[in-house]
């Protein structure tokens, strides 16, 4: 692929996500060869687009990190994406629908760490050594594709449906908790949508923060201490409307409210 079509495929998702319109999955007519490695080139140059008006990196989140969604997608390897600083409601703000194409939330688990961690080799031990705190979380996905319709790589160059972030302000030592075991429940106007434990993430949210620094190793990149990270879905996504009350509750680790208007 030559830049002119990386910055062509970063362009189409980037406008599609900036005027909150549906499109047709990359590999559906664009390029139907588009490869994981060139999938993170697209990545790279909508990060580079979004950096040049103006926004910033808040921090990386890892997808696709529960077994079921792997085999879903028929893939050994989860994803990682950023979250900007015009995804982030601060907690107790409403989400507004109208911001998005079709949003879903999903709860997670996130990570700051008190040191870089650098990859390759790092294990789940190294980052609960190097981990500030953990907190509450819950993502706002969009995918930019109809119908939440598309393949790893077309997921990739998406941000991976990156759209939105709550961060919960209940902090927790890691080794307070047993993280594999925090148990989530998801409700809306009371009734319980969706439930999960970190467990679902990749077996401990902790792995998927070391896949995320052995990912990013390969391109010479480190998890960074002080940002926030999103490391999956720790039950399944969930749609939202105008009129709900999301609650979610981590055992242990708090909870994170909002309205949807
Ligand atoms: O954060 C996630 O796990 C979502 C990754 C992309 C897959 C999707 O949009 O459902
Ligand atoms: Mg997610």
């Amino acid at each position: 692929m030559d830049k002119a079509f990386i910055q062509e495929l970063a362009n189409y998702t980037h406008h599609a996500e900036k005027e909150k319109r549906e499109i047709k999955k990359i590999t559906a007519e664009l390029y139907p060869e588009l490869t994981i490695q060139e999938a993170y080139l697209v990545q790279e140059e909508l990060v580079r687009q979004k950096l040049e008006e103006g926004h910033t990196i808040v921090g990386p989140k890892m997808g696709i990190t529960s077994e079921a969604k792997m085999k879903q997608m028929n893939v050994d390897n989860p994803i990682y994406g950023y979250v900007f600083d015009n995804m982030v409601v601060e907690e107790g703000d409403p989400v507004s629908v109208s911001n998005y194409i079709h949003p879903k939330i999903e709860p997670e688990i996130g990570f700051v760490l008190k040191r870089d961690l650098e990859g390759p080799g790092v294990t789940a031990l190294d980052v609960l050594l190097a981990t500030e705190y953990v907190f509450p979380a819950v993502e706002i996905i969009d995918s930019r594709y109809e119908n939440f319709n598309f393949t790893l790589p077309d997921v990739i160059a998406d941000n991976t449906s990156a759209a939105g972030a709550i961060f919960g302000t209940y902090l927790r030592r890691p080794e307070e908790l047993e993280l594999d075991v925090v148990g989530v429940t998801l409700a809306i106007n009371g009734e319980i949508k969706s439930l999960g434990t970190g467990a679902a993430v990749l077996g401990h949210p902790a792995n998927s923060v070391a896949r995320l620094a052995n990912m990013l190793s390969e391109k010479g990149e480190k998890v960074k201490a002080g940002q926030p990270i999103l490391t999956g879905g720790a039950t399944a996504a969930v749609s939202i409307s105008p009129g709900d009350y999301v609650q979610v509750k981590y055992g242990g680790l708090g909870d994170v409210s909002f309205a949807v208007k």
